[in-house]
């Protein structure tokens, strides 16, 4: 066992490796879903990326918000969203976490700080830095977390969300996952440099690239992030190097643009098999069963869900 695996109790351990494979076992259901029609418009998943959710939210507690991207379920789901209000989401239903009106790219809630995925590349930056504004006004020691990709990392708002957040000291966490590609394109092509950790000396706040394979190596960076953030001591930015494993999106082409060597070698460092290999295999597969039963459920449960009624149109479109 690693020094970082120690300070982790073996029950710790087990939690992360639950939630990371309630993660993927969704993310697959949601892919046999999609395939089979159930799934109107477009569908990321985060299967081989679930060590950065998964370590980040350990360190957070229910009343810290996190503000995601396009490909946010898994945000979502280690943030506190079950896995049944997540597929009814995806499927329109009324039992959805934004009650069947949003799917994949609108998935809220406030209850448990998951604020919110997003299709727009970027805002969420902002809104994570506008988050740690409020919480610092109120006096909380409370933070906000941007989850963003490479791609976003190109984008004005990294800039104005992290200079704002490293004047005010802020409490944020800037969590790059750093996948290589935006869409079909190599950050080696799209980064004038692709150390995107680097750029947090422009801002003169600290900067970490870890990998973002190794859920204890995020869960450590998030740790000390949370508590510098907690203690008033400002923003961090880290970069998780990390891969998706299956297309951009469901539907989409997977070649021409990478190396199926490259999805190999990254696939033999999957972020489950890594953490599976430190704990008792009896354990890893109980958790495994557990988990597919939860999902088996969750998939029944948000097929037979309810389509919203047509009478209820503009119902939450306006506050009461
Ligand atoms: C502002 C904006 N520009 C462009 C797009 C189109 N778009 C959707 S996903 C994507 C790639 C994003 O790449 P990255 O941030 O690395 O996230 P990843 O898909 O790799 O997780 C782009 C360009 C968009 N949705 N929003
Ligand atoms: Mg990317």
């Amino acid at each position: 066992m690693t020094q970082t695996t120690d300070k982790l109790s073996k029950d710790q351990l087990l939690s992360l490796y639950r939630t990371m494979a309630v993660i993927r076992r969704t993310e697959e259901q949601l892919a046999r879903a999609h395939q089979a029609g159930l799934i109107h418009g477009a569908c990321h998943t985060y299967v081989g990326e679930e060590a950065v959710a998964t370590g980040v939210c350990a360190n957070l507690r229910t009343d810290d918000a996190v503000f995601s991207t396009h490909r946010g379920h898994g945000h979502a789901l280690a943030k506190g969203v079950s896995p049944a209000a997540l597929m009814a989401e995806l499927f329109g239903r009324a039992t959805g976490v934004s009650r069947g009106r949003g799917g994949s790219m609108h998935l809220f809630a406030p209850e448990v700080g998951m604020m919110g995925t997003s299709g727009i590349v970027g805002p969420c930056i902002l809104q994570a830095a506008g988050a740690g504004y409020s919480f610092k006004l109120l006096n909380t020691d409370r933070v906000g977390v941007a989850f963003f990709g490479d791609g976003a990392s190109n984008n004005g708002a990294f800039h104005e969300g992290l200079n704002m957040a490293s004047i005010w000291k802020l409490p944020v966490l800037f969590i790059c996952e750093n996948n290589l590609y935006a869409t079909e394109i190599s950050i080696n092509q799209s980064a004038g440099n692709p150390n995107v950790a680097e750029r947090a000396v422009a801002y003169n706040i600290p900067g970490v690239q870890v990998d973002g394979n190794d859920v204890l190596k995020v869960y450590e960076a998030a740790r000390e992030a949370t508590l510098r953030a907690r203690s008033g001591a400002g923003p961090t930015l880290i970069e998780c190097r990390t891969y998706r494993t299956r297309a951009h999106a469901e539907g989409m082409r997977d070649a021409g643009y990478r190396s199926a060597e490259e999805v190999d070698a990254w696939k033999a460092r999957d972020p489950l098999k890594l953490l599976a290999a430190q704990l008792p295999a009896a354990d890893v597969a109980a958790i495994e069963a557990e988990v597919k039963a939860q999902v088996d459920a969750a998939y029944d449960f948000a097929r037979n869900s309810p389509y919203p009624d047509p009478a209820t149109a503009t119902t939450h479109v306006f506050a009461d």
